[in-house]
């Protein structure tokens, strides 16, 4: 497997970034997690000291600062997760004619880029959105935004988990390269609060809700005083349960609770950071070297956003001493893991400081396990 070398001319002329009005901090979910704790451990005592059930442990924010970096996230609603009473995020359904939450959050990170790309929805031939979950079997969120925008062309839907954003950036390169389109809007509305187990204290403080988009397109349409040309494309996956979601709808069929004990996400947390850190770091040094570069002369390493210490180890391993959180920017501490659209948020916030010339790498690394990539130049037009 190579880095796909397409022909030069095709640039992110612009991305998106639209964020939830309301943010958790550590001491509120802490504080929620550890009510619902004491509640459940009073009112279970008893099967709790026979050993039927097994106490809830209390969650800690020193713990969570400290082994993920994470210091708060934003959700799209925050009340029904901070209740001890509910332990979930509050989402009334929405009718068939209007607009889906994620369809809402997607379009307003559309929008966003699409003024950035300096570009019109019909100047747009594709529309695809990736994302970890989708709300939705059909019809496709993609389809929803199209309509809405007055897109004409195709959209569709797709989900590699936390690779959903690379693995669709790549798939706009390829559909331009190929000629079947000629600027592409990929979308990535992560809405991760849904699939939290607030309950579980291993795992309630990962997640935050966020909403990227990007468009992608042939240089020579390209409207942007600047853009940055794509060098390279690199995709891979290897199999691993380390991290699995298992709702499904076929637990209907298999007589289960959809989203009972186990089906909601959960991970090996420490073999994940084990296994996938040295294959992130290998990944993005071969790809950067096919394409005749060291990893030390890259501008900026724009990092997937899980944990500070697995993007340390992985930026210390390509730049050694050099590595710094202004070469591979954190925006986790903020955000927490928005799944996908994590290392798009740290280019958005975290590209137009530098000059053309510059070089580098967005990269996803999750479940799958997936790694994506795309080198990539800053271009004056
Ligand atoms: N408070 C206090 N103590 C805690 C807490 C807590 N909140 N959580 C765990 N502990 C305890 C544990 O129970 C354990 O106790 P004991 O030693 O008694 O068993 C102890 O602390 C140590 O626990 P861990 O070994 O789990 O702690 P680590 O230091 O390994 O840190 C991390 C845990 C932070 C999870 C860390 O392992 C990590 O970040 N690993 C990388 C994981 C990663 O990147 N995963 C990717 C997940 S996301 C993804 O790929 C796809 C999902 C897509 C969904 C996206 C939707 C938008």
């Amino acid at each position: 497997m190579s880095t796909f070398e397409m022909p030069r001319g095709i640039v992110i002329s612009g991305t998106g970034l639209w964020t939830p009005p309301e943010s958790i901090s550590n001491e509120e979910l802490v504080q929620a997690l550890n009510t619902y704790a004491e509640k459940y451990n009073r009112e279970n005592a008893d099967a709790i000291e026979s050993g039927e059930l097994q106490a809830k442990p209390y969650s800690s924010a020193e713990f969570i600062e400290k082994a993920s970096g994470i210091k708060s996230r934003y959700v799209i609603s925050k009340e029904g997760i901070l209740d001890p009473q509910r332990m979930r995020p509050y989402l009334p359904e929405r009718a068939d004619e209007e607009l889906c939450l994620q369809a809402e959050m997607g379009l307003k990170a559309a929008k966003l880029a699409l003024e950035k790309a300096n570009k019109k929805p019909e100047d747009i031939d594709a529309v695809i959105v990736g994302a970890s979950y989708l709300q939705r079997a059909y019809p496709a969120i993609a389809i929803e935004i199209q309509a809405e925008l007055g897109i004409d062309g195709f959209a569709f839907d797709m989900e590699v988990a936390c690779s959903s954003a690379t693995f669709a950036l790549q798939r706009a390169v390829d559909a331009i390269s190929s000629g079947s389109a000629k600027a592409v809007l990929v979308i990535n509305p992560e809405l991760a609060s849904p699939q939290v187990d607030y309950t579980d204290r291993d795992s309630h403080f990962i997640f935050g809700d966020v909403a990227v988009a990007t468009v992608v397109e042939r240089k020579d349409s390209c409207n942007a005083e600047t853009a940055w040309e794509i060098l390279g494309t690199k995709a891979k996956t290897v199999f691993s349960n380390n991290i699995r979601s298992n709702f499904s709808y076929t637990s209907r069929a298999a007589d289960v609770d959809a989203f009972g004990e186990g089906k909601l996400f959960r991970q090996n947390g420490r073999k994940v950071f084990k296994e996938v850190c040295p294959m992130a770091a290998a990944h993005l040094e071969n790809q950067v070297q096919e394409l005749g570069y060291e990893p030390n002369v890259i501008s900026r390493w724009w990092l997937h956003q899980a944990n500070i210490n697995m993007n340390m180890l992985i930026a210390k391993k390509l730049m050694g001493d050099d590595a710094s959180p202004e070469r591979a920017p954190i925006v986790l501490d903020e955000y927490a893991n928005t799944g996908c659209a994590g290392s798009v948020i740290a280019f958005n916030l975290n590209s137009d400081d530098l000059p053309v010339g510059s070089t580098g790498v967005i990269c996803s690394f999750g479940a799958g396990y997936s790694i994506g990539s795309l080198a990539l130049e800053k271009v004056a037009l």
